[in-house]
C-alpha cells in the first residue's frame, strides 16, 4: 500500500514521490484521520479543510471515547489523485480566546473575500461553551492568524460560509438545529440576530451545514438524525437565508454504522463531487474517521440524486503507480475479503484475499495513458502457491498478464510481461487464476 513505489525505482526517485500522497481512492488520506472535509476551489486547484481526529494524548482529561481534535490540516490536489498535504494550519494552542486543552477544534470552513482567505473553525471558548473564531491568512494554506475574540453572538459549531452572487457573506452554523447570519463585510462580525431554521423536519439532531447556489437555487444539505445515526439532506430556496423547503436525501446512513457524515460538496472542472467521511481505518471506533469524496449527479429538474459510497474514489490511476485493488469498484463477492495488511498499524493500509476459484476484483479508470506497457508487477502472498490473471475493461475482455506466484508465506513481488495494452483509460479485472488463497497488496504496470 501507499507510497512504496521503492521496490520498482531507484532510491532516490522513490525518496522524492514521497512528498505527496497518490491515492485516487476512498479514504483520501491514509496516514492520519481526518473528518468533516470541506472542500474549495481555489487558485484552480481543490482545497479540502478537514478537521483531524487523534488518539487521545497521555494526561488528556476529556470526555472519554469521544472527539479528541487539536488542530487543523490542508490538503490539496489538482487532480483529486495526488494530495498534498500542507502540515498543520492551526492549533488549539494558538487561538487566544479558546481552552487550550480541550480538543475541540470541530468541523472548519473556508472561504476567499477581497484578497484574504477567512478560515471559520468552532472551538471551547476559556468562558465555556462552543464558539466560532475566524483566522485570516493570504494564501489558502496559511499561515493562519487567529482574531483574539470570537464572533460575538453565535453559539454553536459547524461554521460554513456561503459568499452569495452579490458578494454577502452568510455564515451558517449549528447547535442541534441549523442557523444563518449575515455577516458585515469584514467577515468577522454578523448583521442582526442569527436566524433558526426550526422548521425543517423536527425529529433528530441537524448539523454540519453546507450551503452553494446552483441556477439560482440555494441548496442548504446537512446530517440529520432521522432513524439511528446521520445521513445527508437537503433543502433549498431562493434566498440564502430561506425559508428552505425540504428536497430529500443525498446520502443514506454509512453501512459501517458511523454515527457522523459531515460534508461538503463542490463543483470541480464541471463535474459535481461530495466529500464526507466514514470510519474507514478505524471500524471499532466512529471518532476516529476518514475522509472520502465521490460523485454528485443533479437530476434535469435541479434534485440530487442520492450519492453512492465507493471504495473507487474519483481520482484517475496511473497504472504505472500501486494500484490498489482492495479499493474494487465491484467484486465476485463470494471468495473475497478485504481486510487491513496489518492489524495494528490500519495507515499501512489494506489487501485483498482471494479465497474461491476465479474470485474476481473490478478495478475503474487505470490510466495507461499511451499504452504499449511491458511488464507487470503484483506484490502478492500465496502460501499454497497460485496464479493470477488480469484482463482489460471487461470479464472475458483481453488478458494482459498472467502471473505465477511462487508458494511462500512471505510478500513477494511477482513480475511478468504484458501484452498489448491499449492507449488510454481502461478498467482492469484481476481474476484468481485457480483455487489457492491468494491474498494481493497491489498490482501495477511498466
Ligand atoms: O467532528 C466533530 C463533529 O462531529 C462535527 O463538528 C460534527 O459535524 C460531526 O461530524
Amino acid at each position: 500500500m501507499k507510497l512504496s513505489l521503492r521496490h520498482w525505482l531507484p532510491a532516490t526517485v522513490a525518496g522524492l514521490l514521497q512528498a505527496t500522497a497518490a491515492f485516487a481512492t476512498n479514504p483520501l488520506i491514509v496516514d492520519q484521520f481526518t473528518a468533516d472535509p470541506t472542500a474549495r476551489v481555489f487558485e484552480g486547484k481543490v482545497y479540502v479543510y478537514p478537521s483531524h481526529d487523534i488518539k487521545a494524548p497521555p494526561g488528556y482529561k476529556g470526555k472519554p471515547n469521544w472527539f479528541v481534535m487539536e488542530d487543523y490540516h490542508v490538503f490539496s490536489s489538482e487532480n483529486l489523485t495526488d494530495w498534498k498535504d500542507h502540515g498543520v494550519i492551526l492549533k488549539q494552542t494558538d487561538v487566544e480566546w479558546a481552552d487550550p486543552a480541550a480538543y475541540a477544534m470541530w468541523a472548519p470552513d473556508s472561504v476567499f473575500k477581497d484578497g484574504k482567505y477567512y478560515f471559520y473553525f468552532p472551538a471551547i471558548a476559556k468562558t465555556g461553551g462552543f464558539r466560532i473564531g475566524v483566522a485570516i491568512a493570504d494564501k489558502p494554506y496559511g499561515p493562519f492568524k487567529p482574531e483574539a475574540t470570537y464572533i460575538e453572538g453565535v453559539k454553536g459549531i459547524d461554521p460554513a460560509v456561503l459568499i452569495g452572487k452579490d458578494g454577502s457573506a452568510y455564515l451558517y452554523y449549528s447547535l442541534d438545529k441549523i442557523f444563518v447570519a449575515k455577516l458585515k463585510p469584514n467577515m468577522l462580525e454578523i448583521e442582526g440576530e442569527p436566524i433558526v431554521f426550526d422548521y425543517l423536519p423536527k425529529k433528530g439532531l441537524q448539523e454540519g451545514p453546507f450551503v452553494f447556489e446552483r441556477n439560482g437555487l440555494y441548496y442548504l444539505t446537512y446530517p440529520h438524525v432521522a432513524n439511528k445515526t446521520e445521513r445527508l439532506e437537503y433543502a433549498t430556496s431562493t434566498s440564502p437565508l430561506g425559508p428552505f423547503k425540504h428536497a430529500g436525501v443525498i446520502l443514506d446512513e454509512a453501512e459501517s454504522g458511523c454515527w457522523t457524515v459531515h460534508h461538503s460538496i463542490l463543483d470541480y472542472r464541471g463535474q459535481w463531487y461530495l466529500f464526507y467521511h466514514d470510519k474507514d481505518l478505524s471500524p471499532a471506533f466512529d471518532k476516529n474517521r476518514a475522509i472520502r469524496a465521490d460523485k454528485l449527479f443533479f437530476n434535469s429538474d435541479g434534485t440530487i440524486r442520492k450519492v453512492t459510497p465507493t471504495l473507487r474514489g474519483v481520482g484517475l490511476v496511473d497504472a504505472k503507480s500501486e494500484i490498489q485493488i482492495d479499493r474494487y469498484s465491484a467484486t465476485s463477492g463470494a471468495g473475497v475479503a478485504v481486510s487491513f495488511l496489518d492489524e495494528a498499524n490500519p495507515h499501512a493500509g489494506w489487501k485483498t484475499t482471494f479465497s474461491a476459484e476465479k474470485s474476481w476484483v473490478r478495478f475503474n479508470e487505470v490510466d495507461f495513458e499511451r499504452g504499449g506497457q511491458k511488464s507487470i508487477a503484483v506484490r502478492a502472498k500465496a502460501p499454497g502457491g497460485g496464479a493470477l490473471e488480469i484482463r482489460l475493461d471487461k470479464h472475458d475482455g483481453p488478458v494482459i498478464g498472467r502471473l505465477q506466484l511462487g508458494r511462500g508465506a512471505e510478500w513477494n513481488i511477482a513480475s511478468g510481461v504484458t501484452s498489448s495494452v491499449p492507449a488510454g483509460v481502461h478498467d482492469l479485472f484481476v481474476t484468481q487464476g485457480g483455487a489457492e488463497l491468494i491474498e494481493v497488496d497491489w498490482v501495477s504496470f511498466r
